[in-house]
Formats: C-alpha cells, structure tokens, sequence
C-alpha cells in the first residue's frame, strides 16, 4: 500500500527532516551538552538517542493507550474531561485528534485510572502510567541539568527541581489521530492537532511509527518530522524560553493524520507548580542581555494560555515593557 504523506498547505515549504539534531545521550559529555545548547538555541527541538528507558516500558505505555481508544465511545467519554475528542482549549480550537489528558501526580493517574479499568485499583493502566510518567521525568531532569551547565547556571538543578516538586503541574497526554482518508477516498482535514507552542518548560514526545509531527523554523517553513522508535523528541516549551532569558527558543510544532494508519504519540509536559515564579537565573540576565520578559507565576501564564486561541503567541503577553 503506497502511504500519502501530509501535503504542504498552501504557500508552505517542507524542508528535508535530516536537519534536525539527534543527540546521543550515551555520547561524552561535553560533547552531548554542546550539541543539546546549540539545538536549543537554533531550533528549540532536537531528538535523543540512548535515553535509557527501556523498551518495555514504552511498550506497555503504548498499549495501554492504544487499547484505551479502541473502547467505545461511550466507555470513553466516561473518562470525561480528561478524555476528548477534536475539541482542543475552551476557546474552539478543533483537531482530527482524540486525546488522553493526565496529570502527572500519582494521585491524580490514580484517580483517572478507576474510570479507565472500572474500578479496579490495580490495573494496569494506572502502573503503565506511573511506570512511563517516572522514566520520561528522570530524562527531562537529565536534559535540564545538562542545559543548564551548558549555559554556564551554577545551580545545575534550577530547572529540574520544578519538575520534581511534589507539586509540579506537569501533565501527559496521550494522542490519538484516526486515519482521516473517508470512504469515497477524498481527504478530510488533515491536521490533527494545529501550530501551536508548548507553554510548559520542556516537552518529551514519542509517537507510534506514523509520520505526522512537523515543526516550524519560521512561518511557513515546516520540517516532517521521521518517527523512529528508538528516539524521543524534546521541545523546548514557553516557560524555558523565559527562563533562558530567550537564549532557547520554545518550538512552533503541528500534527498531522496519516490518511490509512492510525497514529499515536504520547507527551510528557514537564511544568513548574502553579505558585512557581518565572524568572531566568541571574547569570543569565546582564547589562548586555537586560531582562527580555516580567517576572510572573506559573499560575499567571497557566491562565493567560487558556484564554487564548492554540495557535496564538502568549509568550509576548510577559515581555517587559
Ligand atoms: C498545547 C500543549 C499541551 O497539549 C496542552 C494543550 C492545552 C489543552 O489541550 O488543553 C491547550 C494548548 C496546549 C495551548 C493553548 C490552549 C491550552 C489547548 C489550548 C487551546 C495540554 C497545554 O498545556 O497547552
């Protein structure tokens, strides 16, 4: 069976997806350091390789998704308002997507999860859960640290311990995008999930093998994104790029369907706790670089993200002056 790759929409260009960086986790340090700072700065996005979660643990992760979108609707809307189907945000927002939204504390995963297997408090799913959401936030942990020696921070863990906090507000999200090609073979919209940024610090994703992420250098210019199973992309979300002092760069990033496979792609948001404040460690800001945005929380940019539409710029809402 010959696979329709997403088309170009109008007025954009596709560029070859071999730009995009791959870092080998496993390689030397400063080695790795160095190549995760430049990806960082030049595109907010890059891939790793050797990132040491194992195979099983991804796998159970998928399966669990995949036979949670498999149940019927009416099971699935049980899941309600952490399940939902094409509506994104409050403002809208549509996608040719079905999704998982799950806070990431274990209490919550808990809580979700006796709606998901009926009650049982040992499913499955809840340990597939916690077992993914674990191993995904040691690899953000790691990346952050490594970032922050690469921009030369003294407290290493400046970034990571917001994500650790027992009270961080990070979320994962599990996507799914039916194969949109109709019976009488014409296409319907093929975007499953619309140009947007992460407003979070970082993000980790791993999808299924269908094509479908690309991301954005400038408008208009857009890189596919290959699916590969041993690697898990990172973006660089909002919050990071406040905390960088703009030195990174959060990632324009959309999805598109595959017209006959089914793809799935499952995120992890690491994001600070709602009282956290957003403000780049002092090294970062100097009479040189004075500060690019105003100090606010968590909470602030929480809520100015979801009274805007998904493809909208909130980051300028917080620049000083
Ligand atoms: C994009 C990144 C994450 O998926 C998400 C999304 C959130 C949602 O689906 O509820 C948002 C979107 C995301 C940004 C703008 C607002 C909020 C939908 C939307 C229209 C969970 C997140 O944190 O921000």
């Amino acid at each position: 069976m010959v696979l329709a790759s997403p088309k170009p929409m109008r007025n954009e260009t596709i560029l070859p997806n071999d730009l995009i960086p791959i870092v080998d986790l496993k390689s030397e340090r400063s080695e790795v350091i160095k190549q995760i700072v430049k990806a960082s700065e030049e595109y907010g996005f890059f891939k790793v390789i050797n990132h040491g979660i194992s195979d099983g643990t991804i796998e159970k992760m998928e399966e669990a998704g995949f036979s949670f979108f498999a149940k019927p609707m009416s099971q699935k809307k049980q899941a309600a308002p952490a399940y939902g189907c094409k509506n994104i945000g409050f403002n809208g927002d549509i996608g040719e997507v079905e999704y998982l939204l799950l806070n990431a504390n274990t209490s919550s995963i808990a809580q979700i999860s006796k709606t998901i297997s009926n009650d049982d408090p040992h499913s499955n799913f809840r340990c597939r859960v916690s077992e993914y959401t674990e191993a995904v936030k040691e690899v953000a942990c790691e990346i952050l640290e490594l970032m922050a020696e690469g921009l030369g921070v003294p407290d290493t863990k400046v970034f990571s311990s917001l994500i650790k906090d027992i009270d961080s507000d990070s979320v994962l999200r599990l996507n799914h995008y039916p194969p949109t090609l109709n019976k009488d073979k014409s296409h319907s919209n093929n975007v499953g999930f619309g140009e947007h940024s992460d407003p979070q610090i970082l993000t980790i994703l791993r999808s299924n093998d269908v094509s479908g992420l690309q991301i954005s250098l400038q408008h208009g210019l857009w890189i596919p994104v290959n699916p590969d199973p041993e690697a898990l992309c990172i973006n660089i979300g909002d919050v990071l790029e406040v905390m960088t002092n703009g030195r990174f760069v959060s990632v324009r990033h959309r999805a598109m369907t595959n017209s006959y496979k089914s793809r799935m792609s499952m995120a992890y948001f690491g994001a600070p706790p709602l009282n956290a404040s957003i403000v780049a460690p002092p090294v970062l800001v100097t009479p040189t670089r004075p500060s690019l945005f105003r100090p606010f929380t968590w909470a602030d940019y929480k809520k100015a993200t979801y009274s805007l539409r998904l493809g909208d710029t909130r980051i300028q809402l917080f620049r000083a002056n």
